[in-house]
Order: structure tokens, then C-alpha cells, then sequence
């Protein structure tokens, strides 16, 4: 069995809703099973333009699915959720992206993992700090609290939603 972390990222149509439908709908995958969900966090958007904010957080999954299925059943649950693919960085009801699949290097031309992004987004690194702790020594050898220190901060806030109840908001 292999141990994938996921990140959840939206800032479009209720994100707290869209959060809770990814994580209803990734509990339903096939040969998989979730086994922590973190903290939600609130950032400024990175990209182009005014965009409203994210919630992002990240979720471990036991899963037997290769790469490539896990990464076409994700893109399922984002197109499920009405996502868009417009502008690089544009805004979105879901984003899912692959981080880490147990310690496994990939490089395909669709598929980066370690996510290529991760290590410059605090909005990534610290959920999946909650969730691993600082011990996690990652694939190529960096540890997480070394990525922590160096990642260039944005305003970050933990919105203490919980990603297994229902939504509350109408947005
Ligand atoms: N792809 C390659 N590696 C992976 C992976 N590890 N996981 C490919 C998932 N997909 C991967 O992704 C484009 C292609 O990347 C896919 O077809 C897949 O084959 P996409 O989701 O269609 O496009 P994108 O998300 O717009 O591009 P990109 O560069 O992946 O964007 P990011 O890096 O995901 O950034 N600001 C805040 N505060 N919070 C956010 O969550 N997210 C983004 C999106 C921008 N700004 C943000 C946030
Ligand atoms: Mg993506």
C-alpha cells in the first residue's frame, strides 16, 4: 500500500463546500481509504489578477491506484466540481494535486511528484506539516521543517474548519 498526500485547494463557489464535496467524493475512490484530513487554511491567492481568497488544506490517502489512475480519478472529482481549466493560477471551484506518493520520484508529462510547486507554498507545506510533522524526510532528502523555515510566507490563517461536517455558507 502506498501513502499519497493530496492537497485541496479552492476559491471559488463556497470553497468550504467544494473542500467538504472533494473529500466526500475522494472517500468514495476505488482501493482507497483516507486516513488524515488537516487543518483548513485561508491565504491570499497567488496568481493573476483580483482573486478571492483560498482555503486550502491536504489529505493522506492509503491507496492502491498507480500515479497516473489516482491522478485521472482527482481530475474526475475536479471536473465533477465544475472546474474550469482557463488561465494558468486562474481561479477554481477545486483544485487536487498529487504531493507525495509514499517516497517516489515521477516525472512524466503529466505527472511531477513531489508537486513541483510545494516547496514555495506555505499554503501547502503547513497542512501537510499538521498532518506528518517535522521529522518527514522527503523524497531527494530535504526534510519538512527545513522546507518550512525557508518557504516565503504569505498571510495564512487556520479557519478551524472541519472538513467532516456539513457547510455552512451560501457563497
Ligand atoms: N500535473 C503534473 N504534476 C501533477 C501533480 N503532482 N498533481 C499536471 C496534479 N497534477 C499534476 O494542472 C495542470 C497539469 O498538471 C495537469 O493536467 C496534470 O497533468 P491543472 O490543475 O490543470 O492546472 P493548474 O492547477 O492551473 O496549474 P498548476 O501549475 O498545477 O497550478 P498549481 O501549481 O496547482 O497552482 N493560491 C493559493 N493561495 N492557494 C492555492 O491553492 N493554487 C494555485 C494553482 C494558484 N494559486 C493558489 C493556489
Ligand atoms: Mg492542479
Amino acid at each position: 500500500m502506498i501513502t499519497a498526500y493530496i492537497a485541496l485547494g479552492s476559491n471559488l463557489q463556497c470553497p468550504e463546500e467544494q473542500l467538504r464535496r472533494a473529500v466526500r467524493a475522494i472517500r468514495q475512490l476505488g482501493k482507497s481509504r483516507i486516513l488524515q484530513v488537516s487543518p483548513v487554511y485561508r491565504s491570499a491567492a497567488v496568481g493573476p489578477g483580483e482573486q478571492p481568497d483560498y482555503l486550502n488544506a491536504v489529505l493522506a490517502l492509503e491507496t492502491a491506484l498507480p500515479p497516473r489512475q489516482l491522478l485521472l480519478a482527482l481530475q474526475g472529482i475536479e471536473h465533477t466540481q465544475g472546474r474550469v481549466r482557463g488561465e494558468r493560477w486562474g481561479p477554481r471551484t477545486l483544485d487536487l494535486d498529487i504531493l507525495l506518493y509514499n517516497e517516489h520520484i515521477i516525472n512524466t508529462p503529466e505527472l511531477t511528484v513531489p508537486h513541483r510547486a510545494m516547496a514555495e507554498r506555505n499554503f501547502v507545506l503547513y497542512p501537510l506539516f499538521d498532518l506528518v510533522g517535522r521529522e518527514m524526510v522527503l523524497p531527494g532528502g530535504t526534510d519538512l521543517d527545513t522546507l518550512v523555515a525557508n518557504c516565503p510566507g504569505g498571510a495564512l490563517t487556520e479557519t478551524g474548519l472541519d472538513l467532516n461536517s456539513e457547510a455552512t455558507c451560501s457563497q
